[in-house]
């Protein structure tokens, strides 16, 4: 295996006019192997993508050669491991086109950025102000603002969404009001796979001055994002759900606004000088990143993004496009089959439910096929309650899959209808 975090092994380096998926898919170790007698299919990328060499290698090199505390050492390690730190977050920047690092602050992932913003943020909010999130969020987007709710006697609106899970954009335009503190919406839906007009919603909400935190979480490996064009004041992503590894994600927020939210964390590295009548912050965004951050979780991020690049955002969504056509072709035949999601812009995510059969019992038929998918209520429980079901048993596609794990699945879930018959 290649050890060049920088070099992609095959994968990548093979493409022209679209993904060489089986060149891709030697870089990513796990995916060649045997669950219950049948090659995998891993198609629960929604709930975690898998890591492809480049990425495990980037940490382990990190681990052998360049680790040390960042930020406070004059030796070389440590300066290494700040470079390697902060490299991660330029890369990052870049990957998102904000204007400057210091509006990537690094978090644990998509839920713990929108805490932050909860926590801060919300300090100013009182008695009356209202958020406005819909209601096909995913649980790290609605309970943090409950919480917010609870404390300070904030009210929480929720636009609705229609059968085929697109967000009621007049609605979105009645509940907007005079009270509207900040609009918090997903960009993707985990569970239903709709791709939200983000922009026209930052728009609508900067014309009335209320600032904007879009979920990024099911969006940030499977199309472009572009923050700068987007206009929105807050992005939050996770690390693992872009090739990247657990533990580490991104907070980006404009730089204006980062600068007025009070610290969140107090610790080492957010602030500048301490003594018992006082301290100061830091500058941005280390003001927000209290403690020793998990500096091989950025290394392994910044090699994630490097990989992602190499193959193209553009051709990934392409090719996962197609995925999603053809496995919603595929599953549309399936007698007794119901997709849950219909909107007529869709990211890779295929909900379904199955006549008489339990999500759960679809999940452990296709595992004991070998295929992988995720069932319940994927944190998303009111969107469940929208449409009176239990939950949904879901495939999510990666640039990394084929079409012949589609049939894989599709092939069990026949047998599944016919034992469950
Ligand atoms: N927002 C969305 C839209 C998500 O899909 C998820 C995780 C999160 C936030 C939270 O991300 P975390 O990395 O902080 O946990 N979604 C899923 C899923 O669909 N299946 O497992 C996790």
């Amino acid at each position: 295996m290649n050890s060049n975090a920088t070099t992609l092994t095959s994968g990548a380096a093979a493409l022209a006019g679209g993904l060489d998926v089986e060149a891709i898919r030697q870089d990513f170790p796990i995916l060649h192997q045997q669950i219950n007698g049948y090659p995998l299919a891993y198609l629960d990328s929604a709930a975690s993508t898998q890591r492809p060499v480049q990425v495990i290698d980037a940490i382990r090199r990190y681990y052998t050669h360049d680790h040390a505390n960042v930020h406070r050492g004059v030796h070389t390690l440590s300066h290494r491991a700040t470079d390697i730190y902060e490299g991660a977050r330029e890369t990052t920047r870049r990957f998102i086109n904000a204007r400057s690092t210091r509006e990537i602050v690094f978090t644990r992932g998509t839920t713990e950025a929108i805490n932050l913003v909860a926590a801060t943020l919300g300090q100013r909010l009182g008695a009356g102000d209202e958020i406005l999130i819909s209601a096909m969020e995913h649980h790290s987007n609605i309970v943090p603002w409950q919480m917010l709710c609870e404390q300070r006697g904030t009210i929480l609106r929720v636009v609705p969404i229609n059968d085929r899970g697109e967000l009621l954009l007049d609605e979105f335009e009645k509940l907007i009001g005079k009270r509207t503190r900040l609009v918090a919406i997903t960009h993707v839906s985990n569970a239903l796979g709709t791709v939200n007009p983000v922009q026209q919603i930052v728009a609508s909400a900067h014309a009335r001055g209320i600032p904007v935190l879009i979920d990024g979480a099911q969006a940030i490996a499977h199309q472009a994002v572009d923050v700068q064009a987007m206009d929105c004041d807050f992005y939050a992503f996770s690390g693992h759900k872009m090739c990247g590894p657990t533990g580490i994600g991104v907070l980006y927020g404009r730089e204006s606004l980062l600068e007025t939210l009070p610290p969140w964390q107090g610790g080492g590295d957010m602030i500048l000088t301490v003594s018992f009548s006082g301290t100061t912050y830091n500058e941005l965004p280390y003001r927000l990143e209290a403690g020793t951050p998990h500096i091989a979780g950025a290394a392994g991020l910044g090699a994630a993004i490097d990989y992602l690049q190499k193959i193209g955002m553009e051709d990934i969504a392409r090719h996962e496009a197609d995925l999603l056509a053809y496995a919603s072709q595929a599953l549309g035949e399936v007698p007794g089959l119901r997709l849950v999601g219909t909107a007529a812009h869709k990211a890779g995510v295929a909900s379904f439910n199955i006549d008489g059969i339990h999500p759960h019992d679809i999940g452990t038929v296709l595992d004991q096929h070998g295929v992988a998918i995720r069932a319940g209520h994927h944190c998303a429980m009111p969107v469940m309650e929208r449409y009176g079901i239990p939950g949904t048993a879901r495939a999510s596609f990666a640039f990394y899959n084929t079409r012949t794990e589609i049939d894989q699945m599709v092939g069990a879930l026949r047998l599944a209808i016919r034992m469950f018959a």
